[in-house]
């Protein structure tokens, strides 16, 4: 029976990819889904794409993602970090056309389950979600305006469903879980873990008290990126 895999942000941390999907025992006939951010800070942001690539998988594009994808388009003019441009140094042209496929979200029907990179804002159609919030945003501040920074109530707080929202971005110490989204960025490229949700053909996310068996993460090697304090 094949399962689907969702992963959370990866990085360029292609060690703990190869960790994370050995240890799950996941097959080429597995799905497989990205939150996004694949590249960008750890080491192996070609490697991690190519892998992504071989298991013919999915990933939503993240801010990363997008940024790459701004600059590429800008004919390389516009500013990037450092480190932006050494994963862009290193991309392959298979690896950027991988990238510009990335929708802004992902749905699992079977799954009842929506992949998106950030967040979004509930009771909001998809295609009326503004694409920096989809991309960016954490939280929201006392006026429930959507906001990029930490610090306030987490968005998945407030979401009510009907669809079960998978989401990375808001890289934390453990899979954030709430009532109808999984946060599960945990911070791998920061020295934390990489973590999945897997699902059996056709199951649903699991009620919040059980989510954590559906739920698996394998150490990271090392840190790679200083984790900036906010
Ligand atoms: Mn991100």
């Amino acid at each position: 029976m094949s399962r689907t895999v969702i992963v959370g942000d990866v990085h360029g941390c292609v060690r703990e990819l190869e960790d994370l999907l050995r240890y799950i025992g996941a097959k080429r006939s597995d799905r497989i889904v990205f939150v996004g951010d694949l590249v960008v800070r750890g080491p192996h942001p070609h490697e991690v794409v190519a892998l992504a690539r071989s298991f013919s998988a999915v990933s939503v594009r993240g801010n990363h993602e997008d940024r790459l994808l701004r600059w590429k388009e800008s004919g390389g003019t516009m500013q990037i970090g450092g480190l932006t441009r050494e994963a862009a140094k290193r991309l392959s042209s298979s690896d950027w056309e991988y990238l510009k496929a990335m929708p802004l979200w992902h749905d699992l029907p079977e799954h009842n389950i929506r992949v998106v990179h950030a967040g979004l804002v509930p009771n909001v159609p998809m295609t009326e979600q503004d694409p920096r919030n989809l991309l960016f945003m954490r939280s929201f501040d006392e006026q429930r305006n959507p906001v990029m920074v930490r610090g306030f109530r987490s968005w998945a707080q407030d979401y009510q469903g009907p669809e079960h929202v998978v989401f990375g971005h808001n890289a934390k110490d453990d899979p954030e879980i709430a009532q109808f989204a999984t946060g599960i960025d945990t911070g791998a490229v920061y020295g934390g873990r990489l973590t999945a949700m897997v699902l059996n053909q056709g199951e649903k996310p699991p009620p919040a008290d059980e989510r954590l068996r559906t739920l698996i993460s394998v150490p990271a090697r090392r840190a790679y990126y200083q984790k900036e304090v906010r």
